[in-house]
C-alpha cells in the first residue's frame, strides 16, 4: 500500500451517491469502495445511500454526518454543463451545501462532485486506477475523508 493510502482500519463510513448521470456516479463509487476496502475498511463498515441529484446530496450528508454512526462521509456525483444556468446552480448547492454539512457537524465530508464541461471529461477522472493524477474522484475522497477522521482526532487532542 502507497504512503498515499491512509489505515482506515475500525472506521465506519457513510457514501451519498447520486443516480443522475448514473454511468458516472456508479464508476465513482466502485472506486470509493475499492479504495476503502484497500485502506482496510470492509464493506459491512461502509453504508451507500442513493439520492436523485447532485442537489439532494448535502441533506443526505448532513443528516448521515449528525448520526454519529460514521467517521466520515463521502459525496458523489456528477453535474455536466448543458444548455442553461442549471448547471451552475446545482453546482454551487451541492458545493456550499457539502461544505456546511461538514462545518455544522464537524465530521469530514469528501467532495466526490465531478463538474465538467463534457460527460467525457467526467469519465476521464472515474477510472479504474485508485491513483494518480485524475483517476478516480471517489478513491481520492475515500483517501481525503479517512486522512481526515485521523487529523481531526490529532486536533482535538
Ligand atoms: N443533477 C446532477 O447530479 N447532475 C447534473 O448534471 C444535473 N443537471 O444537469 O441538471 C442534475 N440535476 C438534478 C438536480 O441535482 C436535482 O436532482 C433536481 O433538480 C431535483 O431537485
Amino acid at each position: 500500500v502507497s504512503e498515499t493510502v491512509p489505515n482506515g482500519k475500525g472506521l465506519r463510513i457513510a457514501i451519498v451517491v447520486s443516480r443522475f448521470n448514473s454511468a458516472i456516479t456508479e464508476r465513482l463509487l466502485g472506486g470509493a469502495k475499492r479504495a476503502l476496502e484497500r485502506a482496510g475498511v470492509p464493506s459491512e463498515r461502509m453504508f451507500v445511500e442513493t439520492v436523485p441529484g447532485a442537489f439532494e446530496l448535502p441533506l443526505a450528508a448532513k443528516l448521515a454526518a449528525a448520526s454519529n454512526r460514521f467517521d466520515a462521509v463521502i459525496a458523489l456525483g456528477a453535474v455536466i454543463r448543458g444548455e442553461t444556468d442549471h448547471y451552475v446552480y446545482v453546482c454551487e448547492a451541492a458545493t456550499h451545501g457539502l461544505l456546511r454539512a461538514s462545518l455544522d457537524t464537524g465530521i469530514p465530508v469528501a467532495f466526490g462532485v465531478l463538474t465538467t464541461d463534457t460527460e467525457a471529461q467526467a469519465l476521464a477522472r472515474a477510472g479504474d486506477a485508485l491513483d494518480g493524477e485524475h483517476a478516480n474522484k471517489g478513491a481520492d475522497c475515500a483517501h481525503a475523508a479517512i486522512e481526515m477522521v485521523h487529523k481531526l482526532r490529532r486536533l482535538r487532542g
